[in-house]
């Protein structure tokens, strides 16, 4: 049965904070299976925020407002950053500690018969967009919405103890450019909203603002309730770069092969980080080119693992 609105306001679960250079990852999915969201102090150092700005402030600025009301006018969006700021797919892509929570959350471990062999194949986690949101004085709030509405993700009602790990097909993870406060438009969320059902609408009166200094992140499931907020300031800018990893055997969000074609970032990753973007297998058979693995095809070395 849906929970009353007063129900779920008194049970609204604390939203912890990791210091990201002690975190272990394994408290980080606990805290996310509780509440959904959690903030990491001191994720990124000042001078990759520095050069992440240097390599795309021009962009920002260049950005046109949004023809329909997803994004309120006064917010600006840059995409496709693995082919315009290998710093931001460094530090903010590859983040050990994100990208290893996006593991425990995200790879899925799937067994069948093959004829009288049981098979079990594992495929790991993909990054599903790059994004950097800047919004300026004067923009309303972002409607509450969920993430995973692109993976049409039908989320059941439950409690933290029921949650499986495989209910959720995304991880955001957001880095502060500047210092982001619910004056100037801070990422808010409904902490524990990811166990609500599919149809509970957001309810913008128990929404947490996740106010982050520049550096640290806020890391949460693509099922729970979030959204940009207003910027009540008169000068200051809400600068945040944000990028999300699904399932590998789901379409990503942002189509890397297009957005950062692979002529254009060509030596520039090793293969791991290629392996994230999606240049990778999913087992079984996901993803082949000529039926060999991505990277095989494009390189023509012939030490990737196999289809099957
Ligand atoms: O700008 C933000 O803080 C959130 C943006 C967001 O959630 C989205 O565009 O999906
Ligand atoms: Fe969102």
């Amino acid at each position: 049965m849906a929970l009353s609105k007063d129900d779920r306001r008194r049970s609204l679960p604390d939203v912890q904070a990791f210091d990201a250079a002690t975190a272990n990852v394994d408290d980080i999915v606990a805290a996310l299976i509780v509440a959904g969201g959690c903030v990491l102090k001191g994720a990124v150092a000042q001078d990759d925020l520095a050069q992440i700005e240097k390599d795309t402030r021009i962009c920002i600025l260049g950005d046109k407002a949004w023809g329909g009301d997803f994004f309120p006018k006064e917010t600006k969006r840059v995409m496709g950053l693995i082919g315009k700021s290998p710093t931001f797919t460094r530090a903010i892509v590859q983040s050990p500690l994100a990208v290893a929570a996006a593991e425990k959350i995200l790879t899925s471990t799937y067994s069948c018969w093959v004829g009288d062999e049981w098979k079990t194949f594992v495929s790991k986690p993909q990054l599903n967009n790059t994004i950097i949101f800047s919004i300026a004085p004067g923009a309303r709030n972002q409607e509450l919405h969920r993430d995973d509405m692109i993976h049409h993700n039908p989320v059941r009602q439950r409690t933290a103890a029921d949650y499986k790990i495989g209910d959720d097909t995304g991880v955001g993870y957001f880095v502060a450019g500047k210092k982001a406060t619910k004056d100037n438009g801070v990422t808010r969320f409904i902490p524990g909203s990811h166990l609500w059902g599919q149809t509970t609408p957001p309810d913008e009166s128990l929404t947490f603002y996740a106010e982050i200094e520049a550096g640290d992140a806020f890391l949460f499931l693509s099922s729970c309730y979030h959204g940009g907020s207003a910027n009540k300031t008169a000068d200051q800018e809400r600068l945040m770069y944000s990028c999300f990893y699904t399932k590998g055997f789901l379409r990503q969000e942002e189509n890397q092969y297009l957005s950062a074609p692979f002529e254009a970032i060509k030596g520039k990753y090793d293969q791991p980080t290629l392996e994230l973007l999606g240049y990778n297998l999913s087992p079984p058979f996901m993803g082949w080119v000529e039926m060999k693995h991505p990277l095989e095809f494009l390189t023509g070395t012939e030490s990737f693992k196999d289809l099957y």
